[in-house]
């Protein structure tokens, strides 16, 4: 194997790093970090039905602008691991490294775990930098790509392919149109799906954080979608997309931009909106795009069923943390239909779901803390329900719902009201059942 003849020469003449390696050319096989690292004099290529593995930790340093190009029907994977990824980069960061290209390749593709930065590419071949694919599948998970440039898709530019981009932060990124990813396709119903990523700082004229021409198809979840800018569609723009479109459960907040800072729907792009917080940066639609939005909060004001104009209140946007804070209207003001959220409750808006856990300490009835219920939880009670009365002194959140009450709820219907007072009054008079917490919120131990 060319590698193999490539690294006994360089051991020979006696390379810097010992264990370094030369590639260009045809590549193929497994590679490890046991030969880092992996010095790239040449264009790449992973030729025609074969395979190139990279292994976990394994670095490759661009001399030039150089190319790994995967072939028709081979198959490429980079496994990088959580503790130890696999990192691309140039020796130069002006002019870069080409970017990974994949042409028609086999469907096993996978680059997981993996640094990606100072792709550059330009026209006339101006597609992707970091990573070009035409007629391909990929998946990318768990991946950084950061100062990449290029014309389209400084992150990844995808043609006519099914992608699907995971868990991954994509940031500080330069392109006219699609600065973070951009996808186009004309006549393709193969879906794309970006999910769970964070996407911010990256600067187009089109399309800052997610650009889209032409889709059948596309998952657009779970993202934050922050700081990023463009003249249209600062964090998200698509173009000629219908009819089956999702942006659901993302996070477009403080995008920049002169038309749809925050989002931009053009040519028919009737995207279907639903748990999305889009705040600090507007809508902007065009050309008969007609997207219906529901459960979402949106800065100015939407109509839709379940929409709210409400400041979202997240944790800490300065540093980047748009999770949100305790008492965010988004919190369980999402769609009520299922899937609702992990904790069981109903859906919150935005990328984050707030995690409700009972933590509630309590003993039913014992409205006024004393460890018991008795005729003064009643008396209590009363005195709050007519006004005359502080509050209970506490309260607690639950799974379902707001801070309330829940040592008030004797009749388990998870409300504190004067049914409760009624329940409480039978009980002690021997004429009614023993008191039942809400079942979403029992008291823990
Ligand atoms: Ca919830
Ligand atoms: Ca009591
Ligand atoms: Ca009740």
């Amino acid at each position: 194997m060319r590698v193999t003849i490539l690294m006994i020469i360089i051991l020979l003449v006696g390379f810097s790093s010992p264990n370094a390696i030369e590639v260009s050319g045809d590549v193929w096989g497994e590679w490890t970090s046991a030969d880092n690292p992996y010095i790239v004099v040449g264009d790449l290529w992973v030729p025609q039905d074969s395979t190139l593995i990279i292994g976990e930790g394994c670095y490759l340093e661009f001399q030039d602008n150089y190319r790994l190009y995967v072939d028709t029907s081979a198959t490429f994977q980079v496994l990088g691991t959580e503790s130890d990824s696999v990192i691309f980069t140039p020796i130069d960061t002006v002019d870069g490294w080409g970017g990974i290209r994949l042409l028609m390749s086999n469907e096993n593709i996978i680059i997981r775990y993996a640094l990606l930065e100072y792709g550059r590419n330009f026209l006339p071949s101006g597609e992707g930098g970091a990573i070009y694919l035409s007629d391909s599948e990929l998946l990318v998970e768990h991946c950084e790509f950061r100062f990449n440039y290029s014309d389209m898709g400084a992150s990844v530019y995808s043609n006519n392919s099914r992608l699907q981009v995971l868990e991954s932060y994509i940031h500080n990124n330069v392109a006219f149109i699609g600065a973070g990813i951009f996808c186009y396709s004309f006549g393709s119903t193969l879906p794309t799906t970006i999910s769970q990523n964070i996407i911010s700082y990256n600067h187009a004229s089109n399309g800052g954080g997610f650009s889209a021409m032409g889709l059948d198809s596309i998952v657009f979840d779970h993202n934050v979608v922050f700081n990023n800018f463009a003249a249209m569609g600062g964090g998200v723009e698509m173009v000629y997309c219908d009819p089956d479109i999702y942006i659901t459960n993302n996070s477009i907040v403080n995008n920049g931009g002169y038309f749809g800072s925050g989002i931009h729907l053009c040519d028919g792009s009737d995207a279907i909106i639903i748990n999305t917080i889009v705040w600090n940066n507007d809508i902007y639609l065009q050309d008969f795009s007609a997207p219906e939005i529901s459960y979402s909060n949106i800065d100015g004001s939407w109509v839709g069923e379940g929409n709210i104009n409400v400041a979202p209140m997240f944790v800490d946007t300065v540093n980047g943390d748009y999770s949100l804070m305790v008492g965010s209207p988004c919190i369980d003001s999402g769609d009520p239909n299922p899937p609702h959220d992990p904790d069981g409750s109903r859906s919150d808006m935005g990328a984050f779901y707030y995690p409700q856990v009972n933590n509630c300490a309590y003993i039913v009835g014992d409205v006024n803390l004393d460890n018991n219920f008795n005729g003064l939880d009643i008396v209590y009670g009363v005195a709050y329900f007519k006004n005359t009365g502080p509050p209970p002194p506490y309260q607690c959140l639950c799974a379902y719902g707001s801070l309330w009450n829940a040592s008030g709820d004797v009749n388990g219907m998870c409300d504190y009201n004067g049914l409760d007072i009624t329940y409480g009054v039978s009980y002690f008079k021997g004429i009614g059942p023993e008191p039942v917490p809400c079942p979403d919120c029992p008291p823990v131990e």
